[in-house]
């Protein structure tokens, strides 16, 4: 008799480049276009492609790109920076967001990326990413913080100019996460900037399917809302790496499947400085995560203290 054959998981990433994928991510500086990341790829894939199953709809002009499947979706926006105003750029995005999203049939937001230059520039509250974070609170509505997507806001490289952000959206919601060895993002206190960040540890999606995964929002050497081991990057990556086992443990929890580092399908190493490439691949050795999903990308992180963040994305075993 022979075996039914298994549905194909809805979403399954591979780190090469692939044509029919929902999502073909690109690590390249320079590239005018919202899936060109500008961080440049130090070691490990510069292509992770977010398969989808069949895109019945897509379209890319220089500052938006769509794609639609049958259970997710892409909108994905490069927003000039009018006069270096990050936080109107965040503002106007977002809303342009929202207005594409809400009246769709993939109308939740799962996970967002946020890239843009100089996150770090500008003292106290005028700090670049504390503007993003207030200009992006302006604009969301009350949906996107019930609960928030998980998100990454990662610094490249340059001048000031534009703001790119990729969201993955959903026709069903997914179950947002938090990591208990984390203050919550929204509960972060006054000296972290005037309005809290919006976004989730990570969600789980498909979770009614055979093939749920998990997506871990950017994570950092963050224990409650506190920066640790400043000036170790190796040591930030292995305290990021214990969160990112907690966020594991929780999504293993609340599924009832099993998450843990050998089903990581893609990783993203973002490093505020090349030189601590070999510190972060020597720790990466013993990780029990596969070298070739592993992708070292140059970015800054948004807390101007820390040099490592990671995320990634697991499918349950
Ligand atoms: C942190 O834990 C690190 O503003 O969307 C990570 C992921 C971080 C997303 C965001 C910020 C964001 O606070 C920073």
């Amino acid at each position: 008799m022979n075996s039914p054959t298994p549905a194909p998981a809805r979403l399954r990433i591979v780190t090469e480049p692939h044509d029919e994928a929902l999502i073909p991510f690109r690590f390249q500086s320079g590239e005018p276009s919202p899936l060109a990341i500008g961080c440049a790829p130090l070691a490990g894939p510069a292509d992770e492609a977010w398969l989808a199953g069949a895109i019945t709809e897509s379209a890319e002009t220089a500052g938006a790109a769509l794609a639609h499947g049958e259970h997710y979706a892409l909108v994905a926006l490069a927003v000039d920076e009018a006069g270096g105003d990050i936080e109107a750029a965040a503002a106007q995005a977002y809303a342009r967001l929202l207005v594409a999203v809400r009246p769709s049939a993939h109308p939740y937001l799962l996970r967002i990326w946020n890239y843009f230059a100089a996150i770090n520039q500008g003292s106290g509250d005028d700090e670049r990413y504390r503007r993003f974070c207030v200009g992006r609170a302006r604009a969301v509505d009350g949906m996107f913080n019930d609960p928030p997507p998980a998100a990454t806001a990662i610094g490249t490289a340059g001048e000031p100019g534009t703001l790119k952000v990729v969201a993955l959206c959903s026709r069903a919601p997914a179950i947002a996460l938090e990591n208990p060895r984390q203050t919550p993002a929204w509960q972060y206190p006054r000296e972290h900037g005037p309005v809290s960040p919006g976004f989730s540890r990570g969600a789980v999606l498909d979770a009614d399917t055979a093939t749920p995964r998990l997506l871990a929002s950017g994570t950092a050497s963050i224990v409650g809302h506190v920066s640790l081991h400043l000036g170790d990057c190796a040591e930030q990556l292995r305290e990021s790496l214990r969160n990112l086992e907690a966020l594991m443990a929780q999504a293993t929890g609340k599924t009832g499947r099993c998450f843990d580092v050998t089903g990581c399908e893609a990783l993203r190493i973002y490093l505020r400085h090349e030189a601590d490439l070999a510190a972060a691949q020597s720790v990466m050795a013993t990780s029990g995560i596969p070298a070739d999903r592993i992708s070292y990308l140059r970015g800054d992180v948004c807390r101007r203290e820390l040099d490592v963040e990671l995320e990634g994305v697991f499918a349950a075993g």
